[in-house]
């Protein structure tokens, strides 16, 4: 008896099994996406952008209404979808190279204007498609195909702190966390709630996922495991960074 594995049912069965490298990150964020959007019941509602970078491999993963578009612009084109069309629910889907470096001044910029889209970034350290640069989330040590003898901080800075500095430019209203891939139960939270916070038209949500890159890792199962779960969690926090809500006090 063939065991067929559970796919989210607003994926295309169609385009599976997908294109990314074994062991990637970006199916299991995917899979989150999926699940919230079918727990939500929007699947008819959703508009779905996805970026330059491994993500564009999700061109077509859902049965929703699609578009690709180039590096970090998702965020801006489903903007003005959601703009031209308020009913949509509209999700930018994008990696750290493209959110935080070649498109990052459209995260600054959708983040301070408080735009009614979700954002959800994948961090696997470095620029992936590309074949394992140094990204703004590289950590200091770690080795790239840019950084052969490791990050140096001196020069080339600390790792972005992405919902960290959204949590900081939003207007009240917006809902921003970090998940990973290693919690996927919690990750789908998190992007229910970031998508609830845009049916409710509060602000801008956003959520970056800790995700596996493999491939340019150079890294066996365990070895990733450990990557995501132990190195990366000492640079970037998991949790809820900002939730809607009232400030807290001044001196509190
Ligand atoms: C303006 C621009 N600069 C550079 C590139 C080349 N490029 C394509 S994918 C990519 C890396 C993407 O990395 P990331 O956004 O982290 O996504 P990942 O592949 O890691 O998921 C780069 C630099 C491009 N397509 N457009
Ligand atoms: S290169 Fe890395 S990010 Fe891209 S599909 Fe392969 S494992 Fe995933
Ligand atoms: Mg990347």
């Amino acid at each position: 008896m063939s065991v067929q594995p559970a796919m989210p049912k607003c994926w295309r069965i169609e385009s599976k099994p997908h294109k990314f490298c074994p062991g990637c990150g970006h199916g299991l964020v995917l899979k989150a996406i999926g699940q919230a959007i079918d727990e939500l019941g929007i699947q008819d509602k959703v508009v779905f952008g996805c970026d330059i970078g491994c993500s564009l491999l999700s061109w077509d993963f859902f049965n929703c209404d699609t578009i690709q578009t180039h590096h970090g612009r998702t965020t801006p084109v489903v903007t003005g979808i959601k703009r031209a069309n308020p009913d949509v629910i509209a999700i930018a889907y994008m990696g750290d190279g493209g959110g935080y470096a070649i498109g990052s001044q459209h995260l600054v910029n959708a983040s301070s204007r408080n735009e009614r889209i979700t954002a959800i970034l994948v961090n696997n350290t470095q620029y992936g498609m590309t074949g394992g640069q140094m990204a703004p989330t590289t950590m200091p040590g770690q080795k790239t195909e840019t950084s052969p003898y490791g990050r140096d901080p001196e020069k080339t800075g600390y790792p972005t702190q992405g919902p960290e500095m959204v949590a900081a430019i939003t207007p009240e209203g917006a809902y921003v966390a970090r998940g990973t891939v290693a919690n996927i139960k919690q990750l789908k939270g998190y992007i229910k709630k970031a998508l609830e916070n845009q049916i409710a038209g509060n602000g801008f949500s956003f959520v970056e996922a800790l995700s596996t890159c493999p491939t340019n890792w150079r890294t066996n199962a365990e070895e990733t495991w450990n990557f995501v779960e132990k190195e990366m969690t000492k640079y970037f926090k998991v949790g809820e960074v900002k939730v809607p809500g009232p400030r807290e006090k001044e001196g509190q």
